[in-house]
């Protein structure tokens, strides 16, 4: 029978910006998204988004009765130290405690990410993670951070997908600072967060606090289109830069000699370098021996060509299928596969992808220790029919996966737990409001909350440990 162990997690992922709102309230302080989704022609906002910031009692008490019981949460640097590099808000610090200890209050274990894409504006302005100054005061924040929650919390993520970060930020434009096709500044990007999740680890593991500590990184299937070789090759650069040049830091404790080769071959390419200073190495290296686990986002996996062209980008954010455009100078073009369905947003569904990428990290990352999904989810355009929400596609996802996941952890790949993108519907960042992937959908102008049918399947497998078809629940 298909089990998942009694420990496993079925947890719920959330994100402060996306969830919180309150973006005025308490004497937090202005992020880069703040800035960002307030310039002209914005579509959307995270002032108010689920409201979570007022909500969150009732939001984990549902949780908890649903069976979720662990959550995803990340810490708004801004809410605890409005401008990121000054004084400490004590009421921001209030906030995280009581959150925090509502989450135990409800069985809900808290899994907290310290940045989770919102850097606070002043910091970002200096330069956001080009500039190394920031990286001493992102420590000091963890520092404030472990100091009033580390007692409690035992699961603590130290970034969340810099890849998306520095691919959203630098290369295709639709993150903040939205510039497009830099890929000397993602790799610099990349390199510098590396170095300040070292230094935030190793912190961590000087202060003796009962918990563990990882990353979380979005790990993107990367398959040729064809068998050609120029399209293998495409695949293999696409790879390196998204996935393997950021697990080599965190897992070998540096990059390989391949990994550095390949990524400045393609910087050649694209005219441009990237620097690191000394000690950087040792501090990789010390850190990777210390890492608690991989935190690994999967949704989706990309197929590609051989492209010779230049730099080429549409992003999909409205849900209008089919119209997505990604060609990258250097490296290749991710094409449709007329054999794998997409969502609406053009992203590839395909399980497969997840199965490879646990594998690898096995093979290729032995010292890893354990592995979190700490998201995996689909973004639908959910229907709201007489206070009932059917999101059987979700559910065919969501087993999907999970079902290439058990497969996985029986034969061999430790994986502890599972925390669905998204616990409630948010804020989706360069889609806005309509692109949902909650368990609980959330009716943005009232703020009601309503399990989808995807809740009450969740709720049965957390339960029983077992992974469930649909149609094999009577509640809904
Ligand atoms: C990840 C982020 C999440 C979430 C998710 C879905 O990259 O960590 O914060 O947003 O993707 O992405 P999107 O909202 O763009 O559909």
């Amino acid at each position: 029978m298909k089990k998942f162990a009694d420990d496993f997690i079925f947890g719920g992922a959330t994100a402060a910006y996306q969830v919180e709102g309150g973006a005025k309230e308490d004497g937090r302080g202005p992020c880069c998204w703040d800035e960002y989704l307030s310039r002209p022609g914005s579509r959307f906002n995270g002032d108010v988004a689920s409201d979570f910031y007022h909500k969150y009692k009732d939001d984990l008490h549902v949780a908890n009765q649903f069976g979720v019981n662990g959550i995803r949460i990340s810490i708004s640097w801004s809410r605890v130290i409005s401008d990121g590099s000054g004084e400490v808000n004590h009421q921001g610090l209030a906030y995280y405690n009581g959150l925090i200890d509502e989450c135990l209050a409800n069985g809900v274990d808290p899994f907290v990410t310290l940045h989770h894409f919102d850097t606070p504006q002043s910091l970002f302005q200096n330069g956001d993670w080009l500039n190394r100054e920031n990286i001493d005061h992102f420590v000091r924040y963890a520092k404030v951070c472990f100091d009033h929650f580390g007692d409690r919390v035992k699961k603590w993520a130290t970034f969340n997908e810099p890849w998306a970060v520095a691919q959203n930020g630098y290369i295709i434009g639709n993150f903040p600072p939205s510039i497009q096709y830099d890929i000397p500044k993602a790799v610099q990007i990349m390199h510098n967060m590396m170095i300040a999740h070292a230094r935030v680890l190793l912190l961590y593991k000087s202060m003796n606090l009962p918990g563990e500590i990882g990353i979380v990184h979005t790990l993107e299937g990367k398959c040729p289109i064809s068998d050609k070789p120029e399209d293998q090759r495409a695949a293999y650069l696409d790879d390196m830069l998204a996935n393997r040049f950021m697990l080599d830091a965190c897992f070998k404790g540096g990059y390989e000699a391949e990994t550095l080769a390949t990524v400045q071959d393609i910087l050649m390419q694209n005219r441009g370098s990237f620097t690191m200073e000394n000690g950087d190495m040792q501090i990789l290296r010390e850190a990777a021996q210390k890492i608690d686990f991989l935190g690994m986002n999967y949704y989706s996996s990309h197929f590609l060509q051989a492209y010779e062209g230049e730099s080429r980008i549409y992003h999909n954010g409205t849900g209008e299928k089919g119209t997505s455009v990604f060609g990258l100078k250097g490296i290749g073009a991710r094409v449709g596969n007329p054999e794998v369905e997409t969502t609406d947003w053009d992203w590839p569904i395909y399980p497969q992808g997840m199965y490879n990428m646990l594998h690898r990290i096995k093979r290729e990352y032995p010292n890893y220790k354990k592995i979190y999904i700490t998201e995996n989810g689909m973004g639908y355009k959910d229907d709201f029919i007489d206070g009932k929400i059917d999101d059987t596609p979700r559910i065919e996802y969501i087993y999907k996966h999970l079902e290439v996941l058990l497969k996985a952890i029986q034969e061999g790949v430790v994986v502890k737990g599972y925390y669905v993108w998204s616990l409630l519907d948010m804020l989706s960042w360069s889609n806005g409001f309509n692109k949902r992937y909650g368990l609980f959908y959330v009716d943005f102008a009232t703020q009601q909350r309503y399990p989808k049918k995807s809740a009450f399947w969740y709720k049965k497998m957390s339960q029983t440990k077992r992974l469930l078809k649909g149609d094999e629940i009577q509640e809904f």
